[in-house]
């Protein structure tokens, strides 16, 4: 009944009793966690704590506000009290840099497990759960939720279905497949409410972040032949907005759904001049390889990387790039 099953089942036998063996287990994802991140961090959790292990949900940054309401969230922490782990479980992970620099590698020594649905996968780890066709990594998780017989609950139903809305954009994107929808059905069952999620998510927006987007907007640059828009948040912007640079999440989707953008950019300035530079693209374009040229990763239609330079040095590379290898076909 599920299309991806066949694909996961292998390695999903080979992480079952990987699980079960452990019980000192430390969940993480991705730094500047998003929905996907995470809804499955805090799905993860409540799978293993089910399970009776002792789980530690670990993230370097802050979980933003915005999922603060999925129960569970409360337990992430910023710190970790040691480095003595059965298992390290990492989520929505497309390279290790991603986990952020305070991210304490050299520290942990346990057996690694990466589950994750982006286009690179991992090799350095003990199963590898990886599956490119699915939306999210929550839809993943519901798989592995059925194969450890963990009932799925209100709360895990809650979280996947945050992890699948956020990363398929509301069912917009094309990796919404029939198999996303029967999850959901599964998740939707559990009679979670999901205006109550997609209010939490979607309009509930800070006046701050919304002033922010004010200023954003007004930075919008266009390349000659529209196919290439850019927006940026600079250090003074956020001051002046009293927004830190999480508080940009999105805003990118607004320079993707202009008339004629193939790829939009969005930068963050992190310092003087070093800005993260986020790529979003439409239909058949890879930004993966874009953000792949600055030592970055993602997958074809998300991806990030930083670069030293100003907004305009910056804009022009990336405009080079696409102009040479990514708008040619
Ligand atoms: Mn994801």
């Amino acid at each position: 009944m599920f299309d991806r099953l066949v694909h996961l089942q292998p390695n999903i036998d080979r992480l079952v009793p990987l699980i079960r063996g452990a019980q000192r287990i430390l969940v993480t994802m991705h730094c500047r966690p998003d929905g996907d991140a995470a809804g499955s961090a805090v799905a993860m959790g409540h799978i293993l704590r089910a399970l009776g292990k002792d789980v530690t949900v670990f993230n370097v940054d802050e979980i933003p506000e915005t999922f603060a309401f999925l129960p569970g969230a409360e337990l992430i922490v910023r710190e970790l009290q040691d480095y003595d782990y059965d298992l390290l479980i990492v989520l929505d992970c497309a390279e290790p840099s991603l986990l952020g620099r305070k991210f304490p590698h050299d520290k942990l020594s346990c057996p690694r497990v990466f589950i994750d649905h982006h286009s690179v996968p991992y090799s350095d780890c003990v199963v590898n759960l990886h599956d490119s066709q699915a939306s999210a990594v929550g839809e993943i998780l519901f798989h592995l939720c059925r194969a450890l017989d963990v009932e799925l609950t209100k709360e895990i139903a809650a979280a996947l279905y945050t992890s699948i809305i956020t990363d398929t954009g509301s069912f917009r994107y094309t990796s919404t497949s029939a198999d996303s929808m029967r999850v959901c059905s599964y998740l939707i069952a559990t009679e979670i409410d999901v205006w109550d999620i997609a209010s939490h998510i979607y309009e509930n927006v800070p006046a701050e972040k919304m002033r922010l987007l004010g200023l954003v907007l007004q930075t919008l640059w266009i390349s000659r032949d529209g196919r290439l828009a850019c927006l940026h948040a600079n250090r003074q912007m956020l001051r002046k907005c009293h927004c830190s640079g999480a508080m940009t999440d999105g805003f990118i989707n607004y320079a993707r759904s202009i008339h004629g953008v193939e790829v939009s950019i969005f930068l963050t300035q992190l310092e003087e001049d070093l800005y993260r530079l986020s790529f979003r693209s439409r239909g058949h374009i890879d930004v993966s390889q874009i953000a792949s040229r600055f030592g970055g990763g993602g997958h074809k239609n998300a991806a990030a990387c930083t670069l030293r330079g100003s907004v305009e040095s910056i804009r022009s590379q990336v405009e080079e790039i696409c102009n040479r290898e990514i708008f040619i076909s």
